[in-house]
């Protein structure tokens, strides 16, 4: 892991010192630093997410993580009754540090605890937790069919932790409401993904979620979202899956990382047992690199731009194998680039006989070239997601490069 982050940090010092080096003026180069530093905090200063679970005993905090970060049940509950409650513990292990996770169960569940040398609350350990690290998402979860219990009190927790964070750390908190368990709602025979593709279950699916929109409105918790999921999974004994019933995870998944702070993002995604997941954020990813590396290419300075190129191009595909958990460095990048036969060579001199033709369309220059290092990117990102994320083989990578290239001249794609 840490190999793989220096790989990442010797690619962007390249990166930027050869931008620091470009003969254009202060203020271009300064976008192009501003662009840098996005990426870089994406990137080089990734870190594990710190999700903060709060849901009473049984409401499927473990079953969650589980269906979204692992195979197999590895994470069962660390608490039994009453000892150690809100403490920061990392899954799956601490040998294995993926993801930080805080299991804050008791909430609203106020019987002080049974060990009699412990004096604290859940709370108060949980306001201890908080204040010592920070989380960066709340997973509120509730089981569906208590939806209608009384809550308050949970709620009323909820916003303290969160008020505790934004004066303690200055960060205001985003919670996600998850709605556990939705294959027990009526009727309790259905029990088919898509749970929504029954009428009547999608109307219980839907009271639940507009009951709990409405308590989180009176308590005045701002929600980012309300997913309904069901985390049911079972394994035979040799580890395989012999039941799926697994339904929104990946939706809930997606959101998660769009919720969490920058620098947490691409370690999540790496973890997420979730090719679906896996893939939309790797785009993303390319979309950021894609729109520097047309910034870079708009820059009429002919051959100066091309190892920036080279050297984002790489960066590129070394995080990609990152999300696909594979282990890529800027050596086995660059074989990757060589394979797809981009020939680089022959795509400098199309890149600067394009330049050269364009020069007799006043302002038509800057576009064009731009919109060619954009393309190019665009398509080795692609190709990419298809070979690392997708395990596709390399001819289907190179349809891949083909295709995105082709789409992003036609569709004039950015971000
Ligand atoms: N039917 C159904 N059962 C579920 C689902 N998710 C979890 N369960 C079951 O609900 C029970 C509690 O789930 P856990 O994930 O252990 O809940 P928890 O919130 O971690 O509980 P504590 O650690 O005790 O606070 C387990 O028996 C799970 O198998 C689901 O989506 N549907
Ligand atoms: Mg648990």
């Amino acid at each position: 892991m840490v190999e793989k982050h220096d790989e990442m940090g010797s690619l962007f010092t390249f990166i930027k010192g050869q931008v620091n080096k470009l003969p254009i003026s202060e203020s271009k180069k300064n976008k192009m630093l501003d662009q840098l530093l996005k990426l870089k905090t994406m990137t080089v200063d990734a870190r594990e997410p710190r999700i903060a679970l709060v849901g009473r005993r049984g409401s499927g905090k473990s079953s969650l993580i589980n269906a979204m970060f692992g195979q197999e049940r590895q994470y069962v509950s660390p608490v039994k009754s009453g000892t150690g409650k809100g403490k920061w513990l990392w899954y799956p292990s601490d040998s294995q540090p993926k993801i930080r996770l805080l299991d804050s169960r008791g909430l609203g569940e106020s019987e002080t605890p049974t060990e009699d040398y412990e004096e604290e609350t859940p709370m108060d350990e949980l306001i201890k937790a908080v204040t010592e690290e920070q989380p960066d998402v709340f997973l509120f979860l509730i089981k569906a069919k208590e939806t209608d219990s009384r809550i308050e009190e949970d709620l009323q927790e909820l916003s303290k932790l969160r008020k505790i964070v934004k004066d303690k750390h200055h960060y205001d908190v985003p919670v996600i409401c998850v709605i556990t368990q939705v294959d027990e709602l009526d009727p309790p025979h259905y029990k088919q993904v898509p749970f929504d593709a029954h009428p009547k279950k999608k109307q219980h699916i839907d009271e639940a979620i507009g009951l709990m929109a409405k308590r989180f409105k009176e308590s005045e918790i701002p929600l980012l979202n309300i997913i309904p999921i069901c985390s049911y999974i079972d394994f035979d004994e040799k580890g395989n899956i012999e039941y799926d019933m697994r339904w929104n995870i990946d939706l809930l998944s997606d959101y998660l990382i769009e919720a969490l702070p920058s620098e947490a993002k691409l370690k999540t995604a790496k973890a997420i047992q979730s090719q679906f997941v896996k893939k939309k954020f790797a785009r993303t990813i390319v979309g950021t690199f894609t729109a520097i590396a047309s910034l870079i290419g708009a820059e009429p300075i002919p051959f100066a731009d091309f190892p920036i190129l080279t050297g984002i191009q790489g960066l590129m595909i070394v995080v990609i194998g990152f999300i696909a958990d594979k282990d890529i460095n800027t050596k086995t990048a660059s074989e990757f680039i060589t394979a797809l036969g981009i020939n680089v060579g022959i795509g400098l001199l199309v890149r600067e006989g394009v330049r050269a033709a364009v020069r007799f369309i006043p302002g038509a220059g800057l576009a064009v070239s731009g919109a060619v290092a954009g393309a190019v990117t665009y398509g080795i990102g692609q190709a990419a997601i298809a070979y690392f994320i997708e395990n596709k083989d390399m001819n289907q990578a190179k349809e891949a490069y083909k295709n995105a290239n082709k789409q992003y001249k036609n569709e004039d794609i950015d971000s």
